[in-house]
């Protein structure tokens, strides 16, 4: 799906701002009436998420759907033109009404969606736009909640004893998911209302090359033939083509690498008919021989964080200042890489990616695939049509980005209660990932820290992608036990002839919190627990990334173990450094992007 794009031939416009607001409590979201100004509304700014912009509980915890309302009006210059309203992420379902018409549906609350609006939004005369949103998850959304009745408190809650039990049983609905991030709701992307010429195009594919060659596809609706120019980083056209699939041939491509300096991009001008789209490419090639990930063919060594979109007041709503602050940060700390952990981030992200060279591990919002050894997930969620359709969804809207480097299907899964069923369900979802990427970027599945001799699923993906909380989940605070242990299980690693990465490893570290025999929650344990970590993974050659959890502190649900949300930072959550990322920052400027481990 095609980004929203102001140009000379379509124009844009953004509907963010103050919205009206109101929260519903009815299952159906039946209580407000979609065709009607809100009875009781109150400001909402869009996009963010809603839950941080007052001060009352109801809104922080809601759990169910609420409403946003405002009137869009176009003037009468423009009839005539094919009109489109879309949304960037709306978190996790929506509803979507013009005059009390209902125009669009969604599921799935971090991937775009959008309806052909013509002759619905009359240029000349205003509609009400009403927008409702639900954020309950369950066994059938992703990311996956409990299911409505089982309450899962936080931490250790007492299971057994009977008066907990009789609360638990009798408490009412609350937000919390099977995952670790604050179940922030609401519009979280930009909405657009945006035009085309009638005849236009719908979607564009490329497959750039190292030596040059451009393999392109339009589709197109309509009538008309099409035009491709490529134009060169400083808008120079060296390369021109025919027809709505083929072949050009840049010479002399200058490749899209982040180092030194900025990578290298080019536009792809598509025209048809009345239309016209630019769509930036860069020249690269990422695969996997044997142990090495190869970027452009060389040997790449990935430093860098796995991320949430969080911040204060705004949630997960898209903030473009935080993000230029955020990539800012990572040069700052001579990173070259992010995981989207745990959902595909803002179209915004990677468009920033793709300028400051920062390589992106693509992830869905797989997240929270288990429920113990006792319930086997792949029997009794009903996911896997649905976790096909985001997946497919994901590379449609992402295929393009030079800054993705690999997908990946999910994070943390069960994969060693049921391992046949685990395997079963991941392999396919592995083989569609390859299927639909035109690129063909290396997949992965994030695995959890669990018994890797029972998991035969990990050992499959392209990379192997490890989160271990060695000296912190287990372990706690004896490093040296730690490291044993770690060293161990990389030994089993060592066997399997796949590129290992760290995708999480990390300790809750209280900014502030001194102490000079680094215990635990200290700056210092973070720093020691670092050093200590990296100093195993530096033996092994096969070890070919390193992604830090987390990159900033961020918000949670509240419990016994989140100290105001997970401290795993290595930035605060207002974005200020803790002593390991002095030190961080100083090992990586040591480590050079490529042929490192050769
Ligand atoms: C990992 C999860 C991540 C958590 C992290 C933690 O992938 O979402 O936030 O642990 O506990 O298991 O800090």
């Amino acid at each position: 799906m095609l980004y929203p794009q102001q140009n000379t031939a379509r124009l844009r416009l953004e509907l963010g701002g103050l919205w009206q607001f109101q929260l519903s409590y009815d299952n159906a979201g039946a209580d407000l009436d979609p065709a009607a100004p809100l009875p009781a509304p109150r400001p909402m700014a869009v996009p963010a998420s809603y839950n941080d912009q007052g001060e009352d509980k109801a809104l922080r915890d809601h759990y169910g759907w609420a409403f946003y309302q405002r009137t869009v009006a176009l003037p009468a210059l423009f009839a005539g033109q094919r009109l489109v309203l879309r949304f960037g992420a709306v978190t996790h379902r929506a509803r979507v009404w013009l005059d009390g018409a209902l125009i669009a549906e969604h599921k799935g609350g971090f991937l775009p969606f959008e309806a052909d609006v013509t002759g619905k939004l009359v240029p000349g005369i205003p509609a009400l736009l009403t927008v409702a949103c639900d954020n309950r998850v369950d066994h059938s959304t992703l990311p996956v909640g409990n299911e409505p009745g089982q309450i899962a408190f936080f931490g250790s809650d007492n299971a057994g004893i009977p008066s907990v039990e009789h609360a638990k049983a009798t408490a009412a609905p609350q937000n919390r998911p099977n995952f670790d991030f604050f179940n922030f709701a609401g519009i979280h992307r930009p909405v657009w209302l945006y035009t085309t010429p009638a005849d236009h195009i719908r979607d564009i594919t490329l497959v750039p090359r190292q030596d040059g060659t451009v393999d392109y596809r339009v589709d197109t609706a309509g009538q008309g033939t099409v035009t491709v120019d490529v134009l060169d980083p400083k808008g120079r056209t060296v390369a021109r083509a025919g027809g709505a699939r083929g072949t050009v041939r840049v010479p002399s491509p200058r490749l899209w690498e982040p180092w030194p300096g900025k990578p290298w991009l080019y536009t792809a001008r598509v025209r048809f008919g009345q239309d016209c789209y630019d769509q930036t490419f860069g020249f690269r090639e990422i695969r996997v021989e044997g142990t090495r990930l190869l970027l452009n063919g060389r040997p790449v060594y990935l430093k860098g964080f796995s991320k949430h979109e969080d911040s204060p007041f705004h949630g997960r709503g898209l903030d473009e200042c935080l993000n230029v602050k955020d990539i800012g940060l990572l040069h700052w700390m001579n990173a070259n890489a992010v995981r989207t952990s745990h959902y595909p981030y803002s179209e915004e992200f990677y468009d920033l990616c793709d300028r400051e060279g920062i390589l992106v591990i693509d992830e869905t919002p797989a997240v929270g695939i288990g429920a113990g050894a006792a319930q086997n997930p792949y029997d009794t969620f009903p996911l896997a049509q649905h976790h096909r359709d985001v997946l497919t969804a994901m590379i449609d809207r992402d295929k393009n980005h030079p800054c993705v480097v690999m997908w990946s299907l999910g994070n943390e899964p069960d994969l060693e209660h049921f391992p046949r069923s685990a395997y079963e369900y991941w392999r396919p979802l592995y083989e569609l990932a390859h299927a639909l990427d035109p690129q063909d970027r290396p997949v992965t599945l994030v695995c959890c820290q669990n018994d890797y001799t029972k998991d035969i699923t990990t050992r499959t993906m392209d990379v192997v992608s490890l989160n271990r909380y060695y000296g912190w989940y287990n372990l706690s605070g004896d490093l040296d036990a730690a490291c044993r242990a770690w060293n161990e299980e990389l030994d089993f690693w060592a066997q399997q002839g796949r590129p290992v990465i760290f995708t999480e490893y990390g300790a809750d570290t209280v900014e502030g919190l001194h102490d000079t025999r680094a215990g635990m929650f200290s700056e210092e344990f973070q720093a020691e627990y670092y050093d200590r970590i990296n100093a195993v993974i530096d033996g092994r050659p096969f070890f070919v990334g390193e992604l830090i959890w987390n990159f900033a502190d961020f918000a949670t649900i509240q419990g016994p173990m989140r100290v105001g949300g997970n401290r795993k930072g290595v930035f605060t959550r207002d974005r200020r450094p803790k002593l390991a990322a002095h030190l961080l920052r100083r090992r990586w400027a040591a480590i050079p992007n490529v042929d490192y481990k050769k």
